[in-house]
């Protein structure tokens, strides 16, 4: 038997410490899937609800109520920052964040002055100590998070959610310095955010870093990975661990690691035993069960689960899924998931 030390189960994982089980929660685990998110939906938008620290608490930890996962992730937004600091960004329902006015010149940098969390939104702070003070006692972390560079800079040159991402890469590969010094802004930004929600009280963060599998190795390496670097020096003086995830990354994630992230998040269209010849030993990775295998019957879901645990690494996993929970999904299946992970990965530890 491992002995359980004062730190979470999911921050030991995230250390590569040997562990008593797998840990295991997922992205999206809040909202839009569950029906009491939607009842407190009723009482407000999203960005209302990140307003208030009642209600923005509530909605974290209804999914560790329900799935019994091992962490909450704070229930916010990637633009929420970009919005409390006035940038006309709206999330509409059935799309994603929209910008009222793209951002396509220098002059726009000015609009994206630095985010000073007591100021421009104290019900972050706020947010986050009611959720530890539930979460505290029963040894579970919150996860703090933000969006990377990259995935901010794509809503906001695009003016919303796109599938190719063309006018970012025009941006980046016409004006590099413009678009260099845009993702060095919002790296900024990023990190302000992240700053306060370990103030506060989050013990990991993760980086968002959604559409960056649009890339080439080059294009990242050139483009986006110095100002990647310099984010998460910055990030370890917060002394927490540090996850970077992407979508359709399995050609980046040398280069993700390269960051200097201490655990990287990989999709499910590759192996967890390629990604691990990929990723330096000193990396985590978490990842990384289809969000679609949600939707299929008990005995796929169970399959899927076994091969995902039997291909991980034998330390420095964090069973999640390879991208968010999708709004279809049944409300009971992600407890499933959890026990599932929970009985097959204490029986590996023992065996
Ligand atoms: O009003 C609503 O309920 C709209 C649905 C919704 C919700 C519940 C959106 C719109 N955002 C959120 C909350 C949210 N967003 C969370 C907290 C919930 C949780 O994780 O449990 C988190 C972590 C995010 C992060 C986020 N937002 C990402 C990164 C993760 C990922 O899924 O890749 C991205 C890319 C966004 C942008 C966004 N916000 C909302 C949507 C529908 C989208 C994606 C739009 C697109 O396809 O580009």
């Amino acid at each position: 038997m491992v002995s359980p030390s004062a730190d979470p189960l999911l921050v030991r994982a995230l250390r590569r410490e040997p562990v008593e089980r797998t840990p295991v929660w997922f992205m999206r685990q809040a909202g839009r899937s569950l029906p009491e998110y939607l009842e407190v939906r009723k009482l407000g938008s999203l960005m209302e609800i990140t307003h208030r620290p009642d209600l923005a608490a509530e909605v974290t930890l209804q999914p560790v109520r329900r799935h019994g996962v091992d962490a909450a992730i704070l229930f916010s937004d990637i633009v929420t920052p970009l919005e409390a600091i006035g940038v006309d960004v709206e999330i509409k329902a059935g799309i994603g964040p929209v910008v009222a006015q793209p951002f396509r010149s220098r002059a726009d940098l000015t609009r994206l002055r630095d985010f000073a969390p007591a100021e421009d939104m104290p019900a972050l702070a706020e947010t986050i100590k009611l959720i530890t003070a539930e979460l505290g006692p029963q040894g579970i972390p919150l996860i703090g998070f933000c969006g990377a560079p990259f995935t901010l800079a794509s809503y906001l040159v695009e003016g919303g959610p796109s599938k190719q991402q063309s006018l970012t890469k025009a941006m980046m590969l016409s004006d590099p310095e413009l678009f260099r010094d845009l993702l060095t802004r919002l790296a900024r930004i990023a990190a302000q955010s992240l700053r306060e929600q370990v103030d506060a009280g989050a013990e990991a963060v993760q980086v968002f870093d959604s559409w960056i599998g649009t890339l080439s190795r080059a294009q990242y390496r050139d483009h986006i990975l110095p100002v990647m670097r310099d984010l998460f020096d910055e990030l370890a003086e917060l002394g927490v661990p540090r996850t970077i995830f992407g979508v359709g990354t399995g050609h980046l994630l040398d280069l993700l690691a390269e960051t200097g992230a201490d655990c990287v998040g990989v999709d499910w269209r590759i192996d967890l035993a390629d990604a691990r010849r990929l990723v330096p030993e000193r990396c985590a990775l978490q990842g990384n069960l289809d969000p679609a295998v949600l939707l299929a019957p008990d005995e796929v879901i169970e399959a899927e689960v076994r091969r995902i645990v039997e291909s991980a690494p034998p330390v420095g996993h964090i069973f999640n899924l390879g991208h968010g929970v999708l709004p279809e999904t049944n409300a009971e299946t992600p407890g499933k998931v959890v026990r599932l992970v929970r009985e097959l990965t204490s029986a590996k530890a023992t065996a």
